[in-house]
């Protein structure tokens, strides 16, 4: 498609604008997700529909059982006791913590595999379970790091989480779930010396093998004594997923936003597989406003035994510990039994579509479908306008019942090519499926262009 560039000095004066428009935030960047759009372009008329997934289904998870959870920690505690006082790397009390994990999920059928490796002159094992069954192409995949530091038996961290991932799995196995998605559960060793043990899975794991991992979800402490409610801020789709399980309980939450690189997440976002996941804080201090709304003490740190020697039994909330390690289950059963796309599902509309010389606005449409309930709230629209003075551009992004999210005003100084980014819009008000647009305007004499692809990332 060619287009004709030319220049004006004179800019015809911008039009005043439909106030009917929300805001929506820019950020360049690629977008990493998985294409459920079929292949070869539609025509401009008819919206480029993905294969159409049927109806989104999903069973419901069971409760889990606190008294199953508290009982996994206190026999992590009797091992820390037998072995020094602690489950740390390259110590007795760490095997001992492997060798009773795996052999529950033994006992309850899953497939296990011990990987070793070697740290800090000490050898570390990570272990992974798979339950047999389901799209091998599709992976949800559960983790936690069942080291503790040296100082203590890690009961909290991340007692708390291994336990909540375990009773997860044999819940699983209790079901005999029969799961569309393949089902995979890890327990990491070394994470306290560096994200060691996850570092060494994601590196031995080859590309392909990475492609089919749909979503790693990590918990890494989630029994704080003093609890908050963090939900990681990062696959768009996981992170509603757990929000809105919290908030039908009336539990609010706050982004975990220093997450970043913190836990055995990080291997896993680096390779670009959507990762997500729950914590209820470490040493920072609850606010005020933060004990507010969940209780607790402010101005005391969420877990004032954060690796210390009194991160034992004594040192978890039962609460926050059964509210996670329910939030797990429904997080298993949601994307692992369900026919919703995978996180990190893109839309996209590779048709071209000419956008006239200061007219009318012309429109391209995606057609939603499989997902359930409302888009996220942070909804990644990737924009590939191909124009050679952009600010003559306005460019909306319109949900199915019509409203406007305002992705680009006009500008008469912006005079680069194209309109090449990614926006993340506040879409939780809109029904996720239907036919989304992308909008765009050409509102200043000379220079044209045409709207070359667009994307929608859940
Ligand atoms: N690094 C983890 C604890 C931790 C601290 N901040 C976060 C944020 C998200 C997950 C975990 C953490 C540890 O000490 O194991
Ligand atoms: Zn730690
Ligand atoms: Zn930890
Ligand atoms: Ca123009």
């Amino acid at each position: 498609m060619s287009y004709v560039s030319s220049r004006t000095v004179g800019r015809t004066p911008r039009r005043s604008w439909p106030r009917k428009v929300a805001t929506a935030t820019a950020a360049a960047g690629a977008i990493v997700g998985l294409l459920v759009s079929g292949s070869g372009p539609a025509s401009a008329a008819q919206p480029h529909a993905p294969s159409a997934a049927p109806p989104a289904t999903t069973l419901a998870a069971p409760d889990i059982p606190l008294a199953n959870v508290k009982a996994h920690l206190t026999q992590l505690q009797s091992i820390a006791t037998a072995n020094s006082g602690n489950r740390a790397h390259g110590r007795a009390g760490y095997k001992a913590s492997i060798d009773y994990v795996k052999a529950k999920l033994d006992a309850a059928g899953f497939t296990t595999t011990l990987q070793q490796f070697t740290s800090s002159g000490a050898t570390g094992w990570n272990l992974i379970a798979d339950w047999p069954g389901g799209d091998p192409n599709h992976v949800v995949f559960a983790g936690s790091h069942l080291d503790s530091v040296t100082a203590g038996a890690g009961i909290n961290d991340n007692g708390s989480g291994s336990a909540g991932v375990l009773e997860t799995a044999l819940a699983v196995s209790r079901e005999g779930l029969q799961p569309t998605k393949h089902l995979r559960f890890g327990w990491w060793g070394a994470e306290e010396l560096g994200l060691v043990g996850s570092k060494y899975y994601v590196n031995n794991l080859p590309s392909t093998e990475r492609a089919k991992i749909d979503a790693y979800l990590n918990f890494d402490m989630i029994g704080s004594p003093n609890p908050g409610y963090f939900v990681y801020d990062d696959d768009p789709q996981v992170e509603t997923l757990f929000k809105d399980f919290f908030a039908a309980k009336g539990v609010p939450t706050e982004i975990e936003t220093e997450g970043d690189g913190r836990s055995d997440h990080a291997p896993f976002k680096n390779v670009g597989v959507p990762v997500g996941g729950l914590f209820s804080g470490a040493d920072y201090t609850k606010t005020a406003a933060q004990a507010q709304k969940w209780g607790g003490t402010s101005g005391q740190p969420f877990d004032r035994c954060y690796h210390s020697s009194c991160d034992t039994t004594a040192n978890i909330n039962d609460t926050a510990l059964d509210r996670n390690s329910d939030a797990i289950a429904h997080a298993i059963w949601t994307l692992g039994t369900g026919t919703t796309p995978p996180p990190g599902t893109s839309f996209e509309n590779t048709d071209n579509v000419n956008v006239p010389d200061v007219g009318a606005a012309v429109e391209s449409p995606i057609a939603v479908t499989g997902r359930t309930g409302n888009a996220p709230s942070a909804l990644k629209v990737g924009v590939d306008i191909k124009h050679t003075y952009r600010g003559d551009l306005v460019v909306d992004l319109v949900a199915p019942d019509g409203t406007a999210f305002r992705l680009k005003n006009s500008s008469s100084s912006d005079s680069a090519d194209n309109v090449i980014a990614t926006y993340t819009v506040n879409a939780s008000a809109e029904v996720a499926n239907g036919t989304w647009k992308l909008r765009v305007r050409d509102v200043a004499a000379q220079d044209i262009g045409f709207i070359d692809s667009w994307k929608l990332t859940f």
